[in-house]
């Protein structure tokens, strides 16, 4: 039988090549590349899924997630890259942060907006991984406007819809990106489910990592509660500096955010384990529709993360999803491993179908 969700896509991510990454100091080549949601797209297809085209919202969708400084820094930063001649001189062909507004640089004094272009990104950028290029941010546009068009779908009466989303978001916070993340589509999708008449949203992060800008987005926040089980970042894993299970939320909501880390070999009963643990916590905080930030890079192939799950525990993780009779936007995130990407998206949205 056909797969009955429909995916929602947007040609632009094509024009995002971020080509490399700069992990610690040297250039290697970029996991976060076109391939992946190529071949996600081929194999739903393959199952019979309807694609349908992203449609185009207004910034204000966006400006209710994001930092109208960090907007209009990601929308202007390769132009000014270029204008500054750092492609020729020093040879730097994407924007990459070399100096960082640290607290402990500053102490108590608020940052100067740098003169030099070069010195920019470093106040809106947590790391050297996430390289912006020429058609970055129309790529990082069409997919919040995927993820914008899923929640629609949803509102208007779709119990599950996937928006197919590249690049990746669910690391950035209102004000900095990073982690291979420029917009963070689910916490952009969560917001467009509230404006519609979702009173409270839960969101249910699956990817191998911390979502981390997700959880800082919400953190205050009631009606939007954030779960994310990932590796545990004690463990030596990416994005180190947060994601443990104290982090319940600020005190005024303490509950609202759950993490589940997990240690390096984690497979699918722990894990699903901690999917229904979330499900569940989203539901305890009345939520009325999910959103799913569906990394599949927590499978046992994948070079990002030493997580073992299985196709099987993907499929197990759409079903406990739905299980919980909310409806539900899904927002594809990480997964890197091209020969089985495909079939893992495929294996939650089975999971998933009615
Ligand atoms: C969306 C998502 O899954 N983002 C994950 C970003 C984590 N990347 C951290 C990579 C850490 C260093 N890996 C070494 C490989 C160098 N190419
Ligand atoms: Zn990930």
């Amino acid at each position: 039988m056909a797969l009955s969700i429909p995916v929602v896509w947007s040609d632009d991510h094509r024009l995002h090549d971020p080509d490399a990454e700069i992990w610690v100091g040297i250039r290697t080549p970029a996991a976060e590349t076109a391939p992946r949601v190529e071949a996600i797209r081929d194999a739903l297809v393959a199952a019979g899924a309807d694609v349908v085209p992203a449609i185009r919202h207004d910034d204000a969708a966006i400006e209710a997630v994001h930092d109208s400084a960090l907007l209009s820094f990601l929308a202007s930063a390769w132009q000014e890259w270029e204008r500054a001649g750092l492609p020729e001189d020093p040879g730097q062909d994407r924007v990459v942060p070399y100096i960082f507004p640290h607290p402990g640089l500053l102490g108590p004094l608020a940052p100067l907006v740098p003169a030099a272009t070069w010195a920019r990104p470093g106040a809106f950028c947590f790391d050297t991984m996430t390289l912006i290029g020429p058609g970055t941010w129309e790529a990082a546009r069409g997919a919040a406007d995927a993820a914008l068009t899923a929640a629609d779908l949803v509102s208007g009466g779709r119990s599950t819809v996937y928006a197919c989303c590249r690049p990746p978001g669910h690391h950035v916070t209102r004000t900095a990106y990073g982690g291979s993340c420029y917009l963070n589509n689910a916490a952009i999708a969560a917001e467009r489910l509230r404006e519609l008449g979702a009173a409270r949203v839960g969101i249910v992060d699956i990817d191998a990592h911390h979502g981390n800008g997700t959880q800082s987005i919400f953190w205050e926040r009631a009606d939007v509660f954030t779960g994310s089980v990932h590796v545990d970042p004690e463990t030596g894993w990416f994005p180190h500096y947060l994601g443990t299970a104290s982090e319940t939320g600020a005190d005024a909501v303490a509950g609202a955010n759950r993490n589940v880390p997990l240690p390096p070999g984690a497979g699918d009963a722990d894990w699903v384990r901690g999917v229904e643990e979330i499900v569940q916590a989203a539901r305890s905080n009345g939520a009325e529709a999910l959103v799913l930030a569906l990394g599949v890079d927590a499978a046992g192939g994948d070079p990002e993360s030493p997580l073992q799950v299985t196709m099987d525990g993907y499929r197990e993780a759409g079903r406990v999803v739905v299980n919980s009779g909310l409806p539900c936007v899904v927002v594809q995130e990480g997964g890197y491993d091209l020969a089985s990407i495909g079939e893992l998206v495929l294996a939650t949205l089975e999971g998933m179908d009615a």
